[in-house]
């Protein structure tokens, strides 16, 4: 009898051990080694999974980006640049009603979707002379907009982070922790966008993470956030970020805003830095994000 006992203990051991030996990741649950292979679309770089420090540790940032936390982001692939004017003008090309026009031309862009400064360096519809390459400033709507006919999203604010830090733990910049000239568009040294491309990358291979233009987040800004946020691809202000894509027109609630402009001080255009801004505001850059938390890794 206690041999038998003994027999069917030993198998059920057997059996638990081939289970674990035998699991693997789950198709959702992609790890840092198994995003190598993987081969970004053009134009954009790969943002491996894995977790960071978000935040900054000293009392520079302020309140809002604080406690330093530790977040855990999905493998997504990013712009490598800041939209630009070229890019743009081809949406609202294809896009109607996002090009500028008078209030009673229906087919233009609705009055609730910018705050009169809609595209107010552009010459109507067209982007001023040899600035193509210049990063485009728009409302968070048109952000969207422009996103959603592009098959791709804003990044969350802590995608955005992770992003700008380039693989870095707890600097103030995309490569250290001092700015320079030849490093980035801020400071008012040059007095105007740059095209982009115009600095070196970060270490993930991301233009103008510092400098150049601020650039939308999907979050609704949250002072408080980071004293509540949830570990894993943390958004605030929706519980669902298909929900928020598919209905943002809706939104109303101030956006949260990463970096700063080529006129900032050093200070604003740390990579922890955040801003809010009310949607409608019409003069921010952006880039986009891919998911692809679909891939089996
Ligand atoms: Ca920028
Ligand atoms: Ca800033």
């Amino acid at each position: 009898m206690n041999n038998r006992i003994s027999s069917l203990v030993l198998v059920v051991i057997s059996v638990l051990c081939v289970c674990v030996i035998g699991s693997k990741p789950k198709a959702h649950e992609p790890v840092e080694d198994g995003t190598a292979a993987l081969v970004a679309p053009e134009g954009m770089a790969l943002i491996p999974a894995g977790e960071f420090q978000m935040g900054s540790y000293d009392a520079e940032g302020g309140e809002s980006e604080q406690p330093v936390h530790s977040v855990y982001v999905d493998a997504f692939y990013m712009d490598i640049h800041e939209v630009t004017n070229a890019e743009y003008k081809k949406f609202i090309d294809a896009n109607p009603q996002w090009q500028k026009g008078k209030w009673w031309q229906i087919e233009r862009i609705r009055r609730r979707y910018h705050n009169g400064q809609y595209l107010k360096d552009w010459n109507g519809n067209n982007y001023p002379d040899g600035k193509g390459d210049h990063p485009v400033r728009v409302s968070w709507y048109a952000a969207m907009a422009y996103a959603q006919w592009a098959g791709k999203r804003l990044p969350t604010e802590a995608e955005w982070e992770k992003a700008a830090r380039g693989g870095l733990v707890g600097k103030r910049f995309p490569w250290g922790d001092s700015i320079y000239a030849n490093m980035a568009n801020y400071g008012g040294i040059v007095g105007d966008t740059t095209p982009v491309g115009t600095y070196p990358v970060n270490g993930y291979g991301l233009y103008d993470m510092t400098g150049n233009v601020f650039e939308w987040c999907l979050d609704e800004y949250d002072l408080d956030f980071y004293k509540k946020s949830p570990y894993r691809n943390p958004l605030s202000g929706s519980y669902d970020i298909g929900w928020l894509i598919n209905n943002f027109t809706k939104i109303r609630t101030p956006r949260a805003v990463r970096d700063g402009c080529d006129g900032c001080v050093p200070h604003a255009v740390r990579v922890a830095d955040r801003t809010k801004r009310n949607p409608t505001y019409s003069n921010f850059g952006f880039r986009c994000v891919n998911g692809i938390t679909s891939q089996v890794f």
